[in-house]
Order: C-alpha cells, then structure tokens, then sequence
C-alpha cells in the first residue's frame, strides 16, 4: 500500500457538515492501490471496560483524479462528538489511519483517531437557496442596449458599426437593458450579473471615481431602481460589481494625494511607496497589476474599510439588489471580507457573495466570506478538451474530479460556472464557430454542480477574441441569431427548471471513459432517480454500455441511438437520460 499518498485532515474539502448530526468524510488514496476502505468511529466519551466504544461501516470509493482514489461516507454523530479513523485494505496489506499515523492494528483509545470536535449547526456552509436554481446572465452595460441616446457619452459610435476596442463607446444603459429583459425571461435565465456600473471613465468601468453614484452614460437612480424593480417582478435576481481591490485613477482621495504628497489625508488610503507619486509602466504604488490608472486601495486601513462597507450597504439598502460580484476578490485581504460578509448580511441576509477567484479558492469558502467563486477551471476544462482538443475525455473527467474533490460538496453545489466572460474570448469563437460543439459546451455548463452563468450575446452565437474583442454591441436582429443554439439553450434550461436533479440537487458521480477519447460524462443522483448526461468528443461515433434491467427515459438528446442497454452516440452529439424511474 502506499501510505505516502494516503491523506486526511478534518477540515475544508476532507470533513463538513451535511447538517448538524452529520458529516461528510473523504479520504484519498493512490489510484487502484486500495481495495476498501471502512469508517472506524465515535464519540470520544463513550468507554466500556477501558476500551473506547466505536463503531464500524464502508466507505464508497466516489472517484479519481488520475493519481488519487477518493473515499466518501457520512457519519452520524449522534452526540455531536466524533473521533475516527480508517481501516485500509489492499490485495497485501492492512493497516489503520488515525491522526497519530498509521497502526497494524486497531487503537483503541479515542485519542488516536482524527478529531471533530462539535458539529455546531452554524458552521454548516449556507449560500442563499434561490442561487440553486438561478441561471445567471451577464451584461457588460455599455453593449447590452442603447435604451435612451440622450445620454450617450461623448463620441459614441453608432451600435456596432465597429469592433469593440479599449477606447470606443456605444452608449449601452439601463434603459437598454429595461427594454430588452422579454428577452432574458424568453431564454430563461433569472439572474442577470452586471460588470460595473458606478461611476468610471472607461468603458468597462473597473476604474471607480465615485463608487455612491451610477455612471452617467448608464443613467440615473431611477433608471436602475427601474430595472430592478422589473427585474424583481419578473422573479429575476441583480448582481453587482463591486471593484474595491483598486479605485479608479479620477477617485478623489487619489487625486488629493497626487495633488497633495505626503500632506494628504489619504495617503493611507492606497499603497505609495515614495513621493512624489508617479505613475507609468512601473508607478511607485501598488496597482492592479502595473496598471497605474487603478491604484490599489489599502483596505487595512479603517476609513477605506468604513467607506468600501458603507458602500457595500448602500446598494443593498437603497437599491435592493440581490448580489455582489467580488473584483480581483483574492488580492483583497481576507480581514475585510470577513467583515464585508458581515455587514452585508446584516442588511440583507440571503445576498450573493460571489468572488472573482481563478485559483484554488478554498480560504475563501469557509463559510465566512464568499459564497461562490466563479468557477473558471472549470471553464479551462471545458474548452480544453472539447474547443481547443487539447486534453482527451480521460484526463477531463480526472481533472474535473479533482476540482470537484477539491471544495466540500456543500460548496461546490453552489459554485459559479461559466465557460466565457469580458475576460476571454467568445465561446464560439474558442469552438472555431462550430455550432454541435458550442452546444456541447452549453449541454455541460447547464446540467453541472453548481450555478451556471452565460455571457450576453453567447446564446446567440456571437463572436470575439480576447478583450476587447469579446465586448461587441449586443446584434438585436433575430436574422442574424444562430436559433439552432438559442434553442438548445432554452430547451436545456428548462429541463433544468423542471428537473432538480439537473441543477443542485443530489449528487454528482463522473463517468470515466473506458478509452482515452470516449464517451464521459456524469451521473447526478438522488435517492429514488439518477439521470446521466453523456457527450461523444471524439471524431467517431461511440458506444457506452448503460446499467443493465433499467427503464430509459431520454429527456434530451443529439445524435443518439440506445438499443437494449446500449447507447450510440454519434460524433459531437450528447445525450441526458434518466432511469430508475
Ligand atoms: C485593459 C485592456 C487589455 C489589456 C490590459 C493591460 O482592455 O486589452 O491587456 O488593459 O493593460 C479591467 C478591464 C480590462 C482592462 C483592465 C486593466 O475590464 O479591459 O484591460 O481592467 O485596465 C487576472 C485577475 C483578475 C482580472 C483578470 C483580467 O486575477 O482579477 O486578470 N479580472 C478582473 C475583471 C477585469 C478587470 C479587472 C479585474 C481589473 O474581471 O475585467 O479588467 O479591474 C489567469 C490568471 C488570473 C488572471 C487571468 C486573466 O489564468 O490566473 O489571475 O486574472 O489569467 O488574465
């Protein structure tokens, strides 16, 4: 057995609440080296004869990343108390694991074992309910709809008679986005994340000046307070923006230190390293990046934190907006978060707390910051194998697994997918414009773990590179829409409405190709049904054997054929079939 790779720790991803008497544990070991794996466990008071009292059941082998076997169970804690252990089997060996290492037989004081001290119920990890079944829509305002031309910034183009570039506008506003929500309702997504609209100089207005008003070129507070209000009519959430990593170079404690030098009272609001202050390729403050336009804000210091809370609030209280997306969330410290979550929830207790994170995100996840990272490994995943060709359907169902296992299933159920953004080429464009495989993308991102997100204009089919290219005016005659995907869309989201099962509820096991390019997918599962959504990448048509004795009901599918327990998926088709009925 290979103990080097045998790992536990009761925490995060590894020991979490399902509720307050429950716990998930998972235990990964070297792939294929263990044969079973059973829970020793109990409660560290209850001795008999000098002997602790523990119980004993299996654990399932859930998955594998490639390297790594994962192990799952739940354990009841009937006390609330937990101390435990596991007993490990290979083809040679046995051998138990506790946190004092490893023994050939089994201990029997409590002391050795891992130790979960409590189950407090308030340490369960709770993300708003409604985000479970939201489908998330994002808008980059200043190209969703040009709803009131007499507020056009200067030198605006006429709507998308050019290609979108760093400098140029088109007047998109609230308005726009009022006159266009039949729209979204037509789709039927129930969310819509706004990129930021306070006021900015730029088009995408990452650069705050004033982070207590609305940009003009969007409108006013009316013309939001509006949009929400419909929105909310329409049972559609608003997320917005929140960039506090960075203020905009026209933010005025920022402009009073490049007047002022060391004399002004908010050189401590930002990072300087020396005055006077200077900007350029290298400024000497710290900025997002080297980006001297967006200094970076010292979100230590009380007053920024005062102010950037305030702000945090007055959205919510004023405008009653539903969520905040976190800018650049992970080079903000964490201190400030934990507060930010605080005092959000305090104004609004089932507000979205979504952080911009394309890393490992597990700090973030504990329960007291954010609720949701956007899931952009997800996305690399995604693309990878089926645009880009570069990973085969093995190494994507060990890859997927491996970010699957690396968040509690508690969070991971709520995690933020998308497979584009402002930030990344189209996905069209990434599939080289080829539609079946878009809409294998949309099929995956649809029916995952976890909360979907489409870039406005995607459902249609529009095309870009890398920002700014990804940014065109949104094109609003329906001759120019690629149905074929509207359709697909729309039809997948509506078994997702109807179907639980197809968007947060149960769980998830993945379905690894028997060949390096066959048919994978995943099974999501409850107690009485289990649907599975299969994809064929490969240039071939391919076969996937179903479990055998069950009745079939294919709720969606392109390109399918089952004969008996036998499924034939031709290339770039999918299939989302439900059994156990
Ligand atoms: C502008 C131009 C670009 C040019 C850039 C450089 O448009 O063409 O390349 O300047 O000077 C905003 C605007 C951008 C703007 C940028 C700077 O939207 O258009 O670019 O400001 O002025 C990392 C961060 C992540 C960040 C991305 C972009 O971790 O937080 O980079 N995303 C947010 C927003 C952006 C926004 C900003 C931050 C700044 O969503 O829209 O940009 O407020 C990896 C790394 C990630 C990295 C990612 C992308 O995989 O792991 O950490 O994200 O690549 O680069």
């Amino acid at each position: 057995m290979e103990k080097t790779a045998i790992f536990h720790r009761p925490t995060d991803n590894f020991a979490y609440l399902l509720d307050d008497r429950t716990l998930q544990l998972r235990l990964k070991t070297k792939k294929n080296d263990v044969t079973s794996v059973s829970l020793i466990f109990g409660d560290p008071y209850i001795w008999r004869n000098g002997e602790w009292q523990f119980s004993k059941m299996p654990m399932n082998l859930v998955g594998n990343d490639g390297l790594h076997d994962y192990w799952e169970t739940e354990a009841f804690a009937a006390t609330k108390r937990l101390r435990y252990g596991f007993q490990l089997t290979s083809l040679t060996e046995e051998t138990i694991y506790t946190e004092k290492g490893f023994f050939d037989s089994i201990p029997t004081d409590s002391d050795y074992y891992f130790c979960f001290p409590y189950l407090h119920e308030n340490e369960l990890f709770q993300a708003p309910q409604w985000v479970k079944g939201t489908v998330w829509y994002q808008i980059f305002p200043e190209r969703f709809g040009n709803g009131n031309p007499s507020i056009n910034p200067k030198n605006t183009k006429a709507w998308g008679s050019e290609p979108p570039a760093v400098n140029n506008f088109f007047g998109g506003d609230f308005d726009g986005v009022t006159a266009h929500l039949d729209h979204l309702t037509d789709i039927g997504v129930n969310g819509i994340y706004f990129t930021p609209v306070f006021e900015a100089s730029s088009n995408h207005k990452y650069d705050t000046i004033d982070y207590m008003e609305i940009d003009p070129q969007f409108g006013d507070a009316d013309a939001l307070k509006e949009l929400i209000t419909q929105c909310h009519s329409r049972g559609i959430k608003v997320m917005l923006d929140a960039v506090f990593n960075h203020s905009g170079y026209y933010f005025p404690p920022f402009q009073d230190v490049l007047k002022n030098g060391e004399s002004s009272p908010y050189k401590d609001w930002f990072h300087i390293h020396s005055f006077p202050v200077l900007g350029g390729e290298k400024p000497n403050y710290e900025a997002f990046g080297f980006v001297d336009s967006m200094p970076k804000l010292n979100t230590a210091n009380p007053e920024v934190k005062k102010y950037l809370l305030e702000v945090g609030t007055y959205w919510i209280n004023e405008f009653d907006i539903d969520g905040w997306r976190l800018d650049v969330a992970n080079e903000v410290d964490q201190p400030f978060w934990r507060e930010f979550r605080k005092t959000v929830k305090e104004a609004k207790p089932d507000v979205y707390i979504l952080g911009e994170i394309w890393h490992d995100s597990m700090p973030w996840l504990r329960g007291d910051q954010f609720d949701a990272v956007m899931n952009y490994p997800f996305k690399t995943n995604v693309l990878n194998l089926l645009a880009k060709n570069s990973i085969n359907s093995k190494q994507f169902a060990e890859n997927m697994s491996k970010v699957y296992y690396s968040y509690p299933k508690t969070v991971f159920d709520f995690t933020f997918n998308l497979v584009g953004s402002h930030d990344t080429a189209r996905i069209l464009t990434e599939c080289n414009d080829n539609i079946n495989i878009t809409k294998q993308v949309f099929t995956i991102l649809l029916t995952f773990m976890g909360t979907p997100c489409i870039y406005y204009g995607d459902e249609i089919g529009l095309t870009g590179g890398q920002d700014p290219g990804c940014r065109e005016c949104m094109d609003w005659d329906e001759n120019n829409h690629q149905l074929e995907l509207k359709n697909h869309i729309q039809t997948l989201i509506a078994l997702r409405t109807k179907e639980k099962l197809l968007a947060n509820e149960g769980s998830i096991t993945f379905v690894h190709p028997t060949e390096a390019n066959g048919i994978f997918g995943y099974k999501k599962h409850n107690a009485t049904k289990t649907i599975i959504v299969l994809l064929n990448p490969s240039s071939d048509e391919q076969q996937y054997a179903l479990d055998r004795d069950q009745k079939y009901n294919i709720l969606y599918s392109s390109g399918l054929l089952i004969e008996g327990s036998n499924v034939s998926i031709s290339t770039e088709g999918f299939g989302i079939i439900e059994y156990n009925l």
